[in-house]
């Protein structure tokens, strides 16, 4: 009997070895595992949203001990942004950072953003994005299979044309303007007797160039380092629109990834979000300075300026039934109580 017990002890010991033996193998094949993420954007590589990206990209190797790998591809390389977010959703690509405009067809109230003239700077801008407003918008994007992690930003756009300078509403009669593929920006030019064209971003400087549009919409950044100058003689400083970016990552590879390195990626977002608005800020103020030698640039006075948005009122009553009033209504109170503090 007594060897019977011995050997039933031995048996189990072995057993337990093994098992932990195997179990710690197993952690630390699953500790070692690597991760690619492939991130793709419309901008070309001197924007600050590449800059950001680049420096996002050294955070992640360098924190996860390169054990994430991020490999970059701008200029529209692995397609637009509505394809991108698509590739996103197929589990093709991990991660783009999008203009909220064409996230709007996929997310309704993304369309808040679209409302001409809703921020009236960047300051308040940052204090809705990085609200509890702003984080439920990307939390909402869960139900289309990406998780939203911060915002960018692209900047205020600003009109430009090869027709004539633009000073009043009036002066956009009849010009073809290209606009993102979003119903609200299609909406505010038309309302001002424009001919609007919802187009890619990778197809615009050919249209441009080729004159299937007079015009297009874009910050100061964007229209230098695209070389629309070649293309387009005048600019007005409309800032009819803030546009955010949204850094975002395919949900089920975020799920995949360990909660440490998804803490590094986060992280990285994070400090590379401060460090975006910055150098977009920074880079937007140069480049007017730069377009001043190569175009016709307009400085509308503030008065000129609330033309444009009483020409575009309208589209608020046209479009808040459909955004929610209660989350139009949420945006502005928080536009005036960024205001009233500063
Ligand atoms: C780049 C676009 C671009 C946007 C546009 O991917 O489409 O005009 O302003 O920045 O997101």
């Amino acid at each position: 009997m007594k060897r019977v017990i011995v050997c039933l002890v031995l048996v189990a010991l072995v057993a337990t070895t093994a098992f932990a033996g195997g179990q710690g193998e197993e952690g630390a094949a699953a500790a070692e595992e690597t991760f690619t993420i492939t991130a793709g954007i419309g901008l070309n590589d001197k924007s600050a949203q590449y800059q950001s990206f680049e420096y996002f990209k050294e955070l992640v190797e360098e924190n996860s001990d390169g054990r994430i790998t991020v490999d970059l591809y701008h200029s529209s390389q692995l397609g637009d942004d509505r394809e991108m977010m698509e590739a996103l959703q197929l589990g093709t690509q991990e991660m783009t950072c999008p203009s909220t405009a064409p996230i709007a067809p996929f997310v309704d109230g993304y369309k808040v953003f679209d409302l001409p003239f809703i921020f009236p700077n960047e300051g308040a801008a940052d204090y809705v994005l990085d609200s509890e407003i702003g984080q439920d918008l990307l939390d909402d994007l869960s139900d289309i299979g990406i998780k939203g992690l911060v915002y960018w930003e692209n900047g205020f756009r600003q009109l430009t044309n090869d027709v004539r300078p633009v000073r009043t509403p009036a002066d956009v009669e009849g010009l073809k303007v290209r606009t993102m593929e979003n119903p609200i920006h299609l909406a505010a030019w038309q309302t001002m007797g424009a001919n609007p064209t919802p187009m890619a971003f990778g197809e615009l400087f050919s249209a441009l160039q080729q004159d299937v549009v007079d015009g297009q919409e874009n910050p100061w950044g964007t229209i230098y380092l695209q070389n629309f100058p070649e293309v387009q003689q005048y600019t007005t400083n409309t800032g009819h629109v803030y546009s955010p970016f949204v850094l975002m990552i395919a949900q089920e590879y975020w799920d995949n990834l360990p909660a440490n390195l998804q803490d590094v990626v986060m992280d990285a977002a994070e400090k590379s979000r401060d460090h975006n608005r910055d150098l977009n800020r920074k880079l937007n103020a140069e480049y007017l300075e730069e377009l001043k030698d190569v175009m016709e640039v307009t400085i509308l006075s503030n008065e000129e300026k609330m033309a444009f948005q009483e020409a575009t009122s309208d589209v608020y009553e046209q479009y808040s039934e459909e955004i929610g009033a209660d989350l139009v209504n949420a945006v502005r109170a928080k536009v005036d109580e960024y205001m009233a503090q500063n």
